[in-house]
């Protein structure tokens, strides 16, 4: 019995370590694999991941669902596609934009890819880039990195938690999965903001003090 209560602590107590030290990744429900690096690193990856390698007939959303740490921002933000290429040897254009809010998981439109971006003109989005390369014998790894402009508008459509990235490609761009990567900063406390002006208000004057003296 001794034998068996001490099995069973140490299987508990080993089941306790494993669940710490597992990987730090949760698929969400929401159509979203989640994958957390560290406490201000944050990876989001659509189900499925290349987006159905992009078809030119539709337009796609990728509904987004985080809520940012109490007291945090995103201060960094880039979409990565791995892989990407041009279905054939012509100019098209796969437009990337942001969306104040979207559905959970991927949805598709039916779009007209000589339309051009199907976002366009759609209330809470704004376009963040064109992807082109009318080269398709060649792939490559690219990524965007978001302007201060956009992360702001990144960060209000965060707001209630919800944001979507909209995909426009006209024609068809095949990849090997795409990502978006954001971290995370904590806002400045006023009090240690103030703090830092009279600490530096303190030196200054110690400096000036020095100055006069020499
Ligand atoms: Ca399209
Ligand atoms: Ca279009
Ligand atoms: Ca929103």
């Amino acid at each position: 019995m001794n034998a068996y209560r001490r099995f069973m602590t140490m299987a508990i107590l080993m089941g306790s370590v494993l669940i710490m030290s597992g990987p730090a990744f949760a698929t969400s429900a929401t159509g979203t694999e989640v994958t957390f690096f560290g406490n201000n690193q944050v990876q989001f990856v659509p189900i499925p991941a290349d987006l159905g390698d992009l078809s030119h007939s539709y337009a796609y959303t990728w509904g987004i669902d985080f809520e940012l740490p109490q007291g945090q921002y995103v201060d960094f933000a880039s979409i990565t596609f791995t892989d990407i290429r041009n279905w054939q040897n012509e100019p098209n254009t796969l437009f990337v934009n942001l969306l104040d809010s979207a559905a959970y998981g991927v949805s598709t439109v039916v779009d007209s890819p000589a339309a051009g971006n199907f976002f366009g003109s759609a209330a809470g989005a704004q376009e963040l880039f064109q992807y082109s390369d009318a080269d398709a014998s060649t792939f490559e790894t690219f990524t965007y990195t978001f302007n201060a402009g956009q992360l702001a508008a990144l960060n209000s459509a965060l707001a209630d938690a919800n944001f979507g990235i909209g995909f426009d490609p006209d024609c068809h761009y095949y990849n090997n999965g795409i990502k978006m990567d954001i971290t995370t900063k904590v806002v400045p406390e006023p009090i240690s903001c103030l703090l830092f002006v009279v600490g530096s208000g303190v030196f200054g004057a110690a400096a000036a003090r020095r100055r006069r003296a020499a």
